[in-house]
């Protein structure tokens, strides 16, 4: 059947919304959908594109990731709530995804182990687990959702992470946090996702410690952000004025990875 005559097609609504994101956002002062600023839920739901549906993530993250990063910052409020789930609705066994295959998850001792704080904080130092592991803790049940074409729901644990900035005297008037990981993994991200109330310093998987393929000793979960923008296996913190760039993003990835 051609494209003419399919009536209301998933697709031909998903292109058409983009197609509309795109000249809406090319106008500076105009914002989309009436001054409404959209999550990439909120936006999924708008063009009824489910996000169970691997294929459909799949489409769906092509169309939105060929908005620029501008356009995505434009697109998704970084103040805005990501869906939470129940218990019931978590995926097991949850989904593993490196740039390796499973047998290469590195292996972190976590006597040994600590992380490293520097760039723009007055409280750099060195913190253990045992130190990170007494901080306020809080629990999310999120959709993690991977440009690879996929989502699934999990359960993380640990520090929200506005608190630990504000802990260790970081600079939140800083644009960026950056992110050096045990593999050769790094990433960084916008300081207004870093003070997201979702933003999470995970140190625990599901009730239990993260275990080494999910990232341990621990990872940074942001609901707010695509799969790649969440990195495992943390050994050094750092603020900064200085674009860090990422591992995906340099090779061609949205920084924003708005989700
Ligand atoms: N250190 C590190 N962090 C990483 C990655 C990686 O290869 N190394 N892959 C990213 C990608 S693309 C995804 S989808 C998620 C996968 O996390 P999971 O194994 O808990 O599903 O981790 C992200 N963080
Ligand atoms: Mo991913």
């Amino acid at each position: 059947m051609a494209d003419k005559d399919r009536p209301s097609s998933k697709k031909l609504d998903r292109e058409s919304i983009l197609i509309d994101a795109r000249r809406a956002l090319a106008i500076p002062s105009r914002r989309l959908f009436g001054k409404q600023l959209l999550t990439l839920g909120g936006l999924s739901m708008l063009t009824g594109c489910s996000l169970t549906d691997d294929s459909s993530v799949d489409a769906f993250l092509t169309a939105v990731s060929r908005l620029n990063d501008r356009a995505q910052a434009l697109l998704f409020d970084p103040t805005q709530l990501a869906p939470t789930y129940t218990e019931a609705q978590i995926k097991r066994p949850f989904p593993f995804n490196a740039y390796y295959g499973i047998n290469e998850v590195p292996e972190v001792d976590g006597a040994s182990y600590r992380l490293h704080l520097s760039g723009l904080v007055t409280g750099q130092r060195l913190w253990t687990l045992p130190e990170l592991y007494a901080l306020p803790h809080a629990e999310q049940i999120t959709r993690h959702i991977c440009v690879e074409g996929w989502s699934a729901i999990g359960r993380w644990g640990g520090t929200p992470f506005r608190d630990f900035l504000h802990r260790v005297g970081a600079d939140t008037t800083a644009k960026y946090v950056g992110f050096k990981c045990a593999d050769d993994y790094f990433e960084s991200i916008d300081m207004p996702t870093a003070l997201h109330p979702q933003t999470l310093l995970a140190f625990d998987y599901d009730g239990g410690r993260l275990p080494a393929k999910y990232g341990y000793p621990m990872k940074l979960r942001m609901p707010t952000k695509l799969g790649y923008k969440n990195p495992k296996h943390i050994v050094e913190i750092f603020v900064t004025n200085t674009y860090p760039g990422g591992y995906w993003v340099n090779q061609g990835y949205n920084w924003f990875g708005g989700s």
